[in-house]
């Protein structure tokens, strides 16, 4: 990297096209002597880095006070220093503004630890292929994520060129209606890759200064859509398998990249599970309709099994509530109310500890208390 005599001296502004603004040059006034930078690519431990100067490769190191903890994701606005060997290191990661989060599926359920996916969105969508069948509950839990993250979702069915009928046939139709019915608030539409169709629409919800991570299964279409959107093949693609239509996992890689004066995209491999991480308020995000049945409840705390005067009860023999629907939202619900427990009890333990280590050190009069 070529830093020249003053390292911090380059303009930011040419991070611009990354969505670097006011705000961010705020917050940056908390890490003087750094550089400031983007992150496009988490490739395991290997982070790639925008900064005004190019692109460079770099290391995590300890980081400053004022940081995120853990470490960097794509999209995270990060502090760099320069050591005199003039390699670089993420010196300090900026407050996010939003972050798609999930339990880290690496560590035991016992010790529960959250994984950041992509950090600073303004916009997620959620990608579904229709040559496969439409699996509502991972749609679901998909969008809880989604919500959870602070950003927009967006829900995006892409190859309707495959379905009978093609992108405006009855199959493509109903499938769409079927997908807005799970997603109350969400933009629902067809994009064909192959065709064109949806890629304006696509486009018209970016502006410059805007972030869009893309997340589904692999083989859905999410890096073809970004070289689409680009007219460049810069995102290597893979066909699906023939006997089934799932992916063959092309991306492995989450790498973000600039659109031309339409803000930013990342773009994610395929994702094979979900394990919620926090999820309590994009849960009520995701279900408005169960919250607004649960409203009329009689009773504040109703699990809607047996209590009198159950308004979701209710919905569900009047059949305005799907028993889908609402077994989606039961099985997510106890999953957060168990992490939820479990990140209590930790913490406890956690304190406990602290607790018996202050105590200790009393008795050996290093401390006061
Ligand atoms: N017919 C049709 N094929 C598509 C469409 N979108 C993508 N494809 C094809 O689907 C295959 C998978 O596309 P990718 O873009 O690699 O899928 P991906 O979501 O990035 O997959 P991973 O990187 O594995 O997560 C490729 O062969 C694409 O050409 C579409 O709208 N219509
Ligand atoms: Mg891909
Ligand atoms: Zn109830």
């Amino acid at each position: 990297m070529n830093t020249s005599d003053n390292p911090a001296g380059a303009d930011p502004s040419a991070l611009i096209a990354y969505g670097w603004n006011e705000r961010l040059a705020t917050l940056f006034t908390m890490f003087p002597n750094r550089i400031p930078g983007r992150v496009v690519r988490v490739d395991r431990i290997r982070f790639v880095i925008a900064t005004a100067h190019g692109q460079i490769d770099a290391h995590t190191g300890p980081h400053d006070e004022g940081s995120e903890t853990g470490t960097p994701a794509t999209g995270d606005w990060v502090a760099l220093a320069v050591g005199p060997d003039r390699r670089a290191s993420v010196a300090a990661i900026l407050p996010r503004h939003s972050a798609i989060k999930r339990l880290d599926p690496s560590v035991a359920g016992a010790r529960p630890e959250e994984q950041v996916l992509v950090a600073n969105l303004d916009l997620v969508f959620v990608v579904h292929a229709l040559d496969r069948p439409l699996h509502l509950q991972r749609l679901e839990r998909t969008l809880v994520m989604a919500w959870e993250s602070g950003a927009r979702p967006v829900l995006i069915l892409t190859k309707p060129d495959l379905v009978d009928g093609g992108p405006h046939g009855h199959a493509a139709t109903e499938a769409v209606q079927a997908v807005r019915q799970i997603a109350p608030g969400v933009d629902v539409f067809p994009v064909s890759n192959v065709t064109g169709i949806g890629l304006d629409e696509v486009l018209e919800l970016m502006s410059p200064g805007t972030t869009g991570a893309l997340i589904g299964e692999s083989g859905s279409g999410k890096s073809t859509l970004i070289n689409n959107l680009l007219d460049e093949q810069l995102q290597s693609t893979g066909p699906t398998r023939s006997s089934d239509g799932k992916g063959r996992h092309t991306t492995t890689s989450r790498d973000l990249v600039v659109i031309p004066g339409r803000g930013a995209l990342i773009d994610t491999p395929g994702l094979r599970a979900i394990g919620l991480w926090n999820g309590r308020d994009g849960l009520a995000q995701a279900f408005p309709d169960i919250g607004n049945f649960a409203a009329d409840c009689q009773f504040g705390d109703c699990s809607h099994e047996t209590e009198p005067g159950c308004a979701v009860r209710v919905a569900l023999d009047e059949g305005d509530l799907d028993p889908r629907r609402l077994n989606s939202y039961r099985t997510m619900e106890r999953e957060v109310t168990h992490q939820e427990h479990q990140l209590k009890t930790r913490k406890s333990r956690a304190d406990l500890r602290a607790e018996g280590k202050r105590y200790r050190r009393s008795r050996k009069g290093t401390i006061e208390w």
